[in-house]
């Protein structure tokens, strides 16, 4: 670089301001004139393992609340003994062109065995409601309520007569509790009833005291035993208790505190005992104060919350209550997308925290004992989607329980990697669920689907690339990585049709299209990228040499992308559907989330994904969409990028803002999020790109506390659509290589320097 370019970025960085964190300075509120009647407009809140619905009605107020651990089922090994028999059939049979009895076979000798000695797995379960019952509050007037995002508390306030009733709610993960404060402006003007039901039937509400209900059972269908325990604490009146709930009497205020716990203590043992879980909760509670506990629960979400920071611009429309702004979302409410951004943010820190589940279909949120798809993990798009933004956003903490999960996941699926491949290392299906089911599950048309744990490996070198923490390398990722890579080593096989003897995957699928087949070209882009990523960790560790060399040969040898008759990107190795319309666009996988294609570096490749989405349109689910936000972006098209995230919030966007696919499924609102951010900022590992895809609709804003591999935290301001100045803060990295537009700048930074460079910066030579 040349002294006179560094000396401009010097000055530069001393003569602009530095696009400073972007404080909670606007109102990051979703908010309703009136209370919630359906479900999706209730309000969620989660600590991560423990969450609820927050209905806000003034004379009923449900909170439906949820524990993550309840499933259906008890622990189980779902894997097919001596299924790896009738692998060489299944392959022959494909290759004979014989899909139909390649079918039967796979759906007769291949799939799981659950307990109930079916295909299928188990199914996420509600765990109860807490009702408040407020007589005479049916009569109320000025009523609202929200959710502040900058705080992580629920809040509804209405009149009756002349009382003005509050009510403030929160789950917190310091406290392991949902701690609610409900206060009437007049003295002893508060009355009410605080019972709890629950839908498992057997399940029983008893009172213990005049403060304390207790709600005990176990899962219908299923072996785990849960607990729920109300404490209500009074100012002024007095409680009266019965198994019907506390009443509540002539009181100032009341503090309701919630905590919950079943007998599950892994996916292989539920012996755990919830009443002791609850005891501990609420002792560790203790005497502290609602003041303590709520500054306790804003400290530790803001510490995550707020080091992302974004700034679109607000208009007048943010007067609106946040659902009649939905439908008629574009241009003039930028700032509907900075809030459907840090919700996206938000929900992965209320339903995914160290010691949680991962986030499931919905999170954690439902209120359902047959909910869609069984709210389990589906890993051919939902549950990678969901971790989306982790990294990217600063919430790595919350991409914790994803990687426990693997971890458990890494030991069911080595049962299946024996038994239904004869291979080493482990390999998980398109399902999931909580007692770690592996093995194919439904229908071997798609569930007979070898990639969902490669791809999950995906995010264990992110979490290496964007936070350059080598312990974790060495004992969390690389072990799982190098696991999976030793799956697909013996797994692959060799195309006997070209000369190129190309390495292919099969059987297997396009993710829910065109059935069991050999070669689709999806499985080709993730293992390729687990094999690259794999010998990568293994030179930054300085281990397995050998395996680093045969790694990266095989990488070589699997199957190329390839572009089909209509210049598309072709789906399978061996065969093609450009004109389908269908939501699973599995094979652009390489675009995004992989790192394979892109316009700078593979022009000919992004354009066949570019033809693929044109022909594909701009339909599909919540979570189509939200993808399709992300290809957008990766294609550097940032006017089609918005246009999907138009589509998806105007017509994929429930009340409360939760995705709808539909019906809900919470994968959409993680897209989102990471689709904006790759609005705004792209990394791969060489370069970081300043806003590569920035809609038109997007002007002028900031952005602060993005991540960018290599180990870096970004800030920008950009104004009229041209870069103002970025500021690039080292984590670990140290020499960035920065694009806006067509132009770089190569840094050195010493780690934790931050460096600003402005627009004229990249104008230099
Ligand atoms: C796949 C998708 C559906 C849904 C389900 C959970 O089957 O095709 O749209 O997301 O997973």
């Amino acid at each position: 670089m040349s002294i006179r370019k560094i000396m401009y970025i010097v000055l530069a960085g001393l003569s602009f301001s530095v696009c400073s964190v972007v404080k909670a300075e606007q109102d990051l509120k979703l908010w309703y004139e009136q209370p919630a009647k359906e479900w999706v407009e209730a309000l969620p809140i989660g600590n991560g393992g423990f969450g609820a619905m927050v209905f806000g009605g003034p004379a009923k107020g449900r909170i439906q609340f949820n524990d993550d651990t309840l499933f259906t089922g008890e622990p189980h090994d779902y894997s097919h003994k001596g299924a790896a028999k009738y692998l060489p059939e299944l392959r022959r049979l494909l290759l004979e062109g014989k899909q139909n009895e390649a079918h039967e076979l796979g759906n007769k000798e291949f799939m799981s065995i659950s307990t109930k000695g079916n295909n299928r797995q188990e199914a996420y379960q509600p765990f109860g409601d807490l009702n408040l019952v407020f007589a005479g509050h049916d009569k109320f007037t000025v009523y609202y309520r929200d959710l502040d995002l900058n705080n992580a508390i629920a809040t509804v306030r209405y009149k009756v007569d002349d009382v003005t009733y509050t009510r403030e709610v929160f789950a917190s993960f310091p406290d392991k509790a949902i701690v609610m404060q409900i206060s009437a402006d007049k003295p002893g003007k508060l009355n009410f009833l605080a019972g709890m039901t629950c839908l498992h039937k057997d399940s029983v509400v008893k009172s213990q005291g005049d403060d304390l209900l207790i709600l005990s059972g176990q899962v219908e269908n299923g072996k785990t035993r849960f607990e729920g325990r109300l404490l209500v604490r009074v100012d002024g009146g007095e409680t009266v208790s019965s198994d019907a709930g506390i009443e509540i009497k002539g009181a100032n205020k009341a503090v309701l505190i919630l905590v919950g716990a079943s007998s599950f203590a892994n996916y292989k043992d539920i012996s755990a005992n919830p009443t002791k879980r609850c005891l501990d909760k609420l002792n560790a509670i203790g005497e502290k104060s609602y003041t303590i506990l709520r500054q306790r629960h804003i400290a530790d979400y803001q510490e995550l919350f707020n080091r992302c920071g974004l700034d679109l611009g607000i208009t007048d429309k943010a007067k609106l209550p946040t659902d009649k702004r939905l439908k008629q979302f574009g241009p003039e409410d930028p700032q509907l997308a900075t809030l459907f951004f840090q919700y996206g943010r938000y929900l992965l820190i209320s339903c995914s925290r160290p010691g949680s589940q991962p986030a499931n279909l919905q999170g954690l949120w439902n209120d359902k004992k047959n909910p869609p798809w069984d709210s389990k993990y589906t890993c051919n798009i939902n549950t990678e989607m969901n971790y989306w933004p982790a990294e990217l956003t600063g919430l790595s903490e919350c991409h914790l329980p994803l990687f426990e999960a693997l971890k458990d996941l890494s030991v069911a699926g080595a049962i299946v990697a024996k038994e239904h491949y004869g291979a080493r290392g482990w390999v998980v299906h398109h399902n999931f669920d909580l007692w770690r089911g592996a093995a194919p599950i439904n229908n071997a048309n798609h569930g007979i689907w070898v990639s969902g744990g490669a791809w999950m490996c995906q995010h264990l070198w992110w979490n290496y690339a964007f936070t350059g923490d080598k312990e974790f390398l060495r004992n969390d990722a690389y072990p799982l990585m190098k696991g999976a890579s030793l799956f697909f080593m013996d797994y692959l096989v060799e195309d006997q049709k070209g000369k190129e003897k190309y390495l292919i995957s099969g059987p297997s699928n396009s993710p829910e299209r065109g059935g069991l087949v050999m070669g689709p070209t999806m499985d080709h882009q993730i293992i390729r990228t687990l094999f690259v990523n794999t010998a990568h960790a293994a030179r930054e560790l300085g281990v397995d040499e050998d395996l680093q060399k045969e790694l990266l040969v095989k990488a070589g040898r699997i199957a190329p992308n390839q572009i089909g008759s209509l210049g598309q990107l072709k789906e399978w190795f061996y065969t093609e559907d450009p004109k389908t319309t269908h939501r699973h666009v599995s094979h652009l996988w390489g675009l995004h989330p992989g790192l394979e294609i892109h316009p700078r570096t593979t022009p000919e490749l992004a354009e066949a994904c570019r033809v693929t989405l044109k022909l594909r349109g701009d339909g599909g689910t919540g979570w189509s969409k939200a993808w399709k936000i992300n290809f957008w972006a990766r294609l550097l098209d940032g006017d089609h990028s918005y246009k999907m995230l138009a589509e998806a919030l105007r017509g994929n966007t429930y009340p409360n803002l939760f995705d709808s696919c539909p019906p809900f499924q919470i994968d959409g609102n993680f897209g989102a999020t990471s689709g904006i951010a790759e609005m705004l900022l792209q990394s791969n590992g060489s370069e970081i790109e300043i806003l590569p895809a920035l809609p038109s609709a997007f002007p002028s804003g900031k952005i602060s506390g993005l991540r960018a591999r290599g180990g870096f935290v970004v800030d920008i301001q950009w104004q009229n659509g041209e870069l103002v100045s970025v500021a690039i803060q080292s984590l670990g990295g140290t020499e960035p290589i920065v694009r806006y537009k067509d132009k770089v700048c190569k840094l050195r930074i010493k780690n934790t320097q931050t460096v600003i460079l402005n627009k004229k910066a990249f104008e230099l030579e």
